[in-house]
């Protein structure tokens, strides 16, 4: 692939967005590739969790390729917003959890991809915002939906009408990432978490996904009936047997993910 790279450490796969030059700015060519390898990562079961972070120093992703979507038409752009969301829908619903691990720009497309991910590690140079109205166009990629749903209404408007960057210590204060960890120790924390998750029954740590993602778009009755369902469903796995009789017999359990 020309603008990631994967690389596979244990049962940990990491998506490197590789085009430092342009601080990782997502292009059609990216995005495609990015769907190609959500599509093989879906269906690898040795695959327990993912890392996304961008490549060089700078940022994770500062946007989408503003140069390529210059001249855009309003049907090219419209066909270009909606590659984007379904890369992004992709993502969040992976069967495995993804981390964001953020070391720099997260901007416009950059943010809804954090966005998109279950987790999000910042390090403490990074810097977030949803600038789209300073180039004249809307967030395309799901932003206003996934900010609005993260950070509530009131502040996600703040942020789009606005434009402004933020630091990690604001993104905190809004519930945008989930912890801020030194440059020097992103990617450390972000694979000691991913590590610690790996520990973890597979299939439950795959149902809990499935049961906020599918649960948070539902009333609560249907919620709370969905997640009776899968918990009953994890009774139908050896790792519940496994998980269960260690703890009685006061032994690390043995997970195999099934
Ligand atoms: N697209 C293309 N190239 C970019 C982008 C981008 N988003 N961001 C940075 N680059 C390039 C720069 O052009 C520059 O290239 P070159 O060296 O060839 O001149 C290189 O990366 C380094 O950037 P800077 O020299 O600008 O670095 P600075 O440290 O001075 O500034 C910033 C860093 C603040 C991140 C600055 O580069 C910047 O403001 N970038 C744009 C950020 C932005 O506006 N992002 C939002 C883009 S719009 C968007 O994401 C909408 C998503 C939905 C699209 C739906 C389509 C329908």
């Amino acid at each position: 692939m020309d603008n990631l790279l994967y690389e596979k450490i244990d049962e940990i796969g990491i998506i490197t967005m590789n085009r430092p030059k342009s601080l990782n700015a997502l292009n059609a060519a990216t995005l495609q590739e990015l769907d190609t390898i959500l599509s093989d990562i879906a269906t690898d079961f040795s695959t327990k969790v993912v890392i996304i972070r961008g490549g060089g120093d700078k940022a994770f992703v500062a946007g989408a390729d503003i140069t390529e979507m210059q001249t855009l038409t309003a049907l090219e752009a419209r066909s270009f917003g909606k590659l984007g969301q379904k890369v992004f829908n992709k993502l969040e619903n992976l069967p495995q959890p993804v981390i964001a691990a953020i070391q720099g720009f997260a901007l416009g497309g950059g943010c809804e991809l954090a966005m998109a991910c279950d987790i999000r590690i910042a390090s403490d140079k990074a810097k977030f915002g949803q600038p789209e109205v300073i180039l004249g166009v809307t967030p395309g990629f799901a932003g206003t939906q996934r900010l609005s749903r993260l950070v509530g209404k009131g502040i996600a408007k703040e942020l789009l009408f606005v434009g402004d960057q933020i630091d990690a210590i604001e993104a905190y204060r809004l519930g945008l990432v989930n912890r801020i960890v030194p440059a020097e120790s992103l990617i450390d924390t972000a694979m000691a978490m991913a590590k610690k998750i790996v520990s973890r029954a597979p299939v439950a740590v795959q149902l809990c996904k499935a049961a906020v993602n599918e649960g948070m778009d539902m009333d609560l009755d249907s919620a709370t009936a969905y997640e009776a369902e899968i918990f009953g469903l994890c009774f139908a796995t050896e790792d519940q047997k496994e998980g269960m009789a260690a703890f009685v017999e006061k032994r690390k359990a043995n997970f195999v993910g099934k």
